[in-house]
Formats: C-alpha cells, sequence, structure tokens
C-alpha cells in the first residue's frame, strides 16, 4: 500500500516540477483514495486518481495594462479548467503577487472536491492573476479587470465555465469583468458569480462563506452536544471570508478576540462586535487600509505575525494557504482549543493537521468547511437560468441545509471509532462522486 503511494506520489513530483503546493493538496487526497481505490474494484486499472490530477485544461496568458501615470504593465493571467465531470468548470479568481501555477493548480483540484460535496452540478476550477491589487486605484483595478476578461471571455461561459471571486477579487472586480465580458461577447448571461444584487446576483453570496463556514463548525460541535455559545473565537485574515465568520460566529453567542492582515493581528479582549466589525469592512472593504488601524481607533492590542498564539476555544484559519504550521497547532492545544474550522483554502500544514487528528479535536477540513461559498454560487447560477430571485432567508435556509448534508457526508465516510477524522470523511465522499461520473463518462 505504502509502496503505492510512493510511487505515486513521486510520480505526480517528477511529472510537476516545482509545484509544492499542488503535491501537498494531491498528497493528502493519494494517502486516503489510493486504500480507497484498492477496496474497490470498479475504480481498479482505470487510472481515476491519475486523471483526476491532470488538468483537463490550462490556459495562461498575458495581461497588460496602463497605470494612472500612463506606465505599461504586464501581469500573467491563468485558468485552470480542472475537472467537469458534474457539471461546468466553477471555481474563484485570485488576483495577489504570490499567484503561480501550483498554488492555482492546488486550489482547482481542492475544488473539484469541495464542488462535489455541495451536491450541486459544478466541476472544479481555478483562475486569477500575479497581480498586486495593494495600492491600485479604481481606475486601475477597471483597467486591469478589462484586459484580463478581454482574453479570459474566449474561455468562459455559464454552461462551460463560471468563474467567482477569491483573494483580491470581489464585487467590484466581479462587477468591472461583468462589464466587459457582456461588451465583447453581447449576452448577458450567468457567467461569473459574486455578481451584484440588482445585476443578476444572489441575496448570501457575499455572506456565503463566512457563514458556511460558521454552519458547519456549528453542526460538528452539536454532534459533541456543544455550540458557539460563550466560546473565545480567533480569526485569521480580515477580508471576506473573515469577516462574516466574524459576524456569524458572533450571533451565534460566541466572542471573536483577534483578526488579522499580512502585517499582523489585532487582539480585542472585549470581542469584535457588531458595531467593530463595520469599522473593518469599511476599513477593508472601502478605504482598503491595514488592520493595525482597528488597534489604534478602539485601543487595543496589535502584534506582527499570526494570532495562533491567542487563547481560544475554536480557530478559524480565513486568510490563506499554509498559515497555521505545526507549532502554532502545538500552541493552539496547548492554550485549550477545540475546534479548528478552515474558512481558507490549505491553510493548515500537513503536520498541523496531523496534530489536530492526534489529539481528536474537531478538525473540519477547507474542502468541507468553506464549501458555502461555491454552494451559493451554484444557487446564483440556478436563478440566473430560472430568472428568479429567492429571499435572503430562503437562500440562507439551503445554504444551512447544504452545509449539514456536507457535514453528514463527512461523518459517514470519516467515522474512526468515536472520533470522525473530516478529511478522510470529505475526501472519500467527494471522490466517490467524481470518479464515479468519471467511470460512467468512459475514457476522457
Ligand atoms: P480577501 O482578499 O477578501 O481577504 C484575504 C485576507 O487574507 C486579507 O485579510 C489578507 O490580508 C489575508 N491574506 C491574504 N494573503 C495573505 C498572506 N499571504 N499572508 C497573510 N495574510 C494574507 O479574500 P477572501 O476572504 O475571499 O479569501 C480568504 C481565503 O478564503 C482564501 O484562502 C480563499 O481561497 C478562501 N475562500 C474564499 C471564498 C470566497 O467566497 N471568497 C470561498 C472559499 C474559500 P491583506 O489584506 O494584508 O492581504
Ligand atoms: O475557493 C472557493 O470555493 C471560492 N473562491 C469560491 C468559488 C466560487 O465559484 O464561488
Amino acid at each position: 500500500m505504502n509502496d503505492n503511494l510512493n510511487e505515486f506520489t513521486q510520480w505526480v513530483k517528477d511529472l510537476n516540477p516545482g509545484e509544492s503546493e499542488f503535491l501537498q493538496a494531491v498528497e493528502e487526497v493519494a494517502e486516503i483514495i489510493i486504500p480507497i481505490i484498492d477496496k474497490h474494484p470498479r475504480f481498479k486499472n482505470k487510472k481515476i486518481l491519475e486523471r483526476m490530477i491532470e488538468p483537463e485544461r490550462v490556459i495562461t496568458f498575458r495581461v497588460p495594462w496602463i497605470d494612472d501615470q500612463g506606465n505599461i504593465h504586464v501581469n500573467r493571467g491563468y485558468r485552470i479548467e480542472m475537472n467537469s465531470a458534474i457539471g461546468p468548470y466553477k471555481g474563484g479568481l485570485r488576483f495577489h503577487p504570490s499567484v503561480n501555477l501550483s498554488i492555482l493548480k492546488f486550489l482547482a483540484f481542492e475544488q473539484v472536491f469541495k464542488n462535489a460535496l455541495t451536491t450541486l452540478p459544478m466541476g472544479g476550477g481555478k483562475g486569477g492573476a500575479n497581480f498586486d491589487p495593494k495600492g491600485k486605484s479604481d481606475m486601475e483595478i477597471m483597467n486591469f479587470c478589462q484586459s484580463f476578461m478581454t482574453e479570459l471571455c474566449r474561455h468562459i461561459g455559464p454552461n462551460t465555465d463560471v468563474p467567482a471571486g477569491d483573494i483580491g477579487v470581489g464585487g467590484r472586480e466581479i462587477g468591472y469583468m461583468f462589464g466587459q465580458y457582456k461588451r465583447i461577447r453581447n449576452e448577458f448571461t450567468g457567467v461569473l458569480t459574486g455578481k451584484g444584487i440588482g445585476w443578476g446576483g444572489s441575496l448570501i453570496r457575499t455572506e456565503a462563506t463566512g457563514y458556511g463556514n460558521v454552519y458547519f463548525a456549528q453542526n460538528m460541535l452539536e454532534l459533541k452536544g456543544d455550540s458557539f455559545d460563550n466560546k473565545v473565537v480567533v480569526i485569521s485574515g480580515s477580508g471576506n471570508v473573515a469577516q462574516y465568520s466574524c459576524e456569524k460566529a458572533t450571533q451565534l453567542g460566541a466572542k471573536v478576540v483577534s483578526m488579522s492582515d499580512s502585517s499582523g493581528y489585532i487582539y480585542d479582549k472585549d470581542g469584535v462586535d457588531s458595531e467593530k466589525l463595520l469599522f473593518i469592512m469599511n476599513l477593508k472593504n472601502i478605504k482598503r487600509g491595514r488592520i493595525k488601524e482597528y488597534a489604534d481607533h478602539y485601543g487595543c492590542e496589535f502584534h506582527k505575525g499570526r494570532p495562533w498564539n491567542v487563547n481560544c476555544d475554536i480557530a478559524l484559519p480565513c486568510a490563506t494557504q499554509n498559515e497555521l504550521n505545526k507549532t502554532e497547532a502545538e500552541q493552539l492545544l496547548a492554550n485549550g482549543c477545540m475546534c479548528v474550522s478552515e474558512g481558507a483554502n490549505m491553510p493548515t500544514t500537513p503536520d498541523a493537521i496531523e496534530a489536530f487528528l492526534n489529539a481528536k479535536i474537531l478538525f473540519a477540513p477547507g474542502k468541507a468547511s468553506n464549501a458555502g461559498g461555491v454552494a451559493t454560487s451554484g444557487l446564483e447560477m440556478s436563478q440566473n437560468s430560472l430568472r428568479i430571485n429567492w429571499t435572503r432567508e430562503e437562500v440562507d435556509m439551503k445554504l444551512q441545509n447544504i452545509m449539514k448534508n456536507i457535514h453528514s457526508q463527512c461523518v459517514e465516510h470519516g467515522k474512526q471509532g468515536d472520533y470522525v477524522n473530516y478529511v478522510r470523511g470529505a475526501n472519500i465522499a467527494g471522490f466517490f462522486k467524481v470518479a464515479d461520473a468519471m467511470l460512467d463518462q468512459g475514457v476522457v
């Protein structure tokens, strides 16, 4: 068994040199799935995992744009069309200077499993550019988004590939990209999700990833007869996912004492209440400032680095990949943390995951716990196709049911005695759905 795994991971490594994040995501899946393939004769000799790790298509392109001073810049744009076995490619676009092929392939690979778990008909994809939105004017952002979409628009469509937001891509960027798509293709369609409410967007999509993350953690806690009530919560990040994780956790009776950005974290022992969260939303979404300004404004502590040494019951990593390592996991455990639910994609390093699983605390992998965002994107696609709009309550109820369903799938496939290994559960449940669809459709 181990031989098979070693051989497989070595083969993936040789095939994709230097793609460390992609290899990390594949290794986690392979370790769990290779024994499953061996146990189920229908998957034998079908090269299912080998096919799953090879994107159906990788598109890279030049994105030239002009800044406010008239200087010309060139960035690299990407779209990874990973797997379309159960629906059109679906997944976000990331604009961040660190974006490269490895990061987007890991995100696209994770997305395939995540989208399968939502129960909605969506394949997996991811894209973006190594563009840094920090410090850019609205005009520069628009120029960039228009140039990016001028090329991307040939490759996507409402039944082909439906991008959305991710790090550095929110409502403003989706608006500029939608405008450019419509202008070039002369089509008003649901080609992107996360659209404005007045032009095809879904209520709750903005909130959905953070809310869904907390709903998932709530399901895990309930299974143990526990809840968010009176829990102390630490959140990394202060962007979209972090903000709405904070809002929902607070609504459920918890106290969020820390949030962060790439320069450091705030520690507010009184908790980030709804009024203070509005300050953060204004700071991050409109002024586009730094989280330190929160500490200056409210007179609380600000520290450089990551927030994992702050005492908490529940940790919600909501910033980026590999932002919680083994030492930090041990620190969280030593401080009594009993639940970690990933809002970000792959924020916890493999040895930190191992530490959480060994300690048998509640641990939710992002492909399960942050699936509420893409699930609500799926609901946006349905509303666009039907040309109707569901109410806030309707979408929120559907989101809660989807998160409950994902939780049940994880329990079904991840139960190990009286402990639920949600990593195992999520990977197996996602794999079955995609792999069986691939078997049905032949060697394509
Ligand atoms: P945003 O751009 O809104 O916010 C990102 C936050 O993370 C910011 O606070 C940012 O700080 C911080 N951050 C980003 N990169 C780094 C880094 N390298 N080191 C430290 N901090 C960093 O993104 P989202 O909230 O949308 O995304 C956050 C995570 O959630 C990502 O992993 C994304 O893939 C995942 N996700 C997002 C979904 C969505 O619907 N948006 C759905 C599912 C998952 P700073 O401002 O200083 O850069
Ligand atoms: O990682 C993710 O699931 C997202 N960035 C959201 C993707 C989507 O299509 O809504």
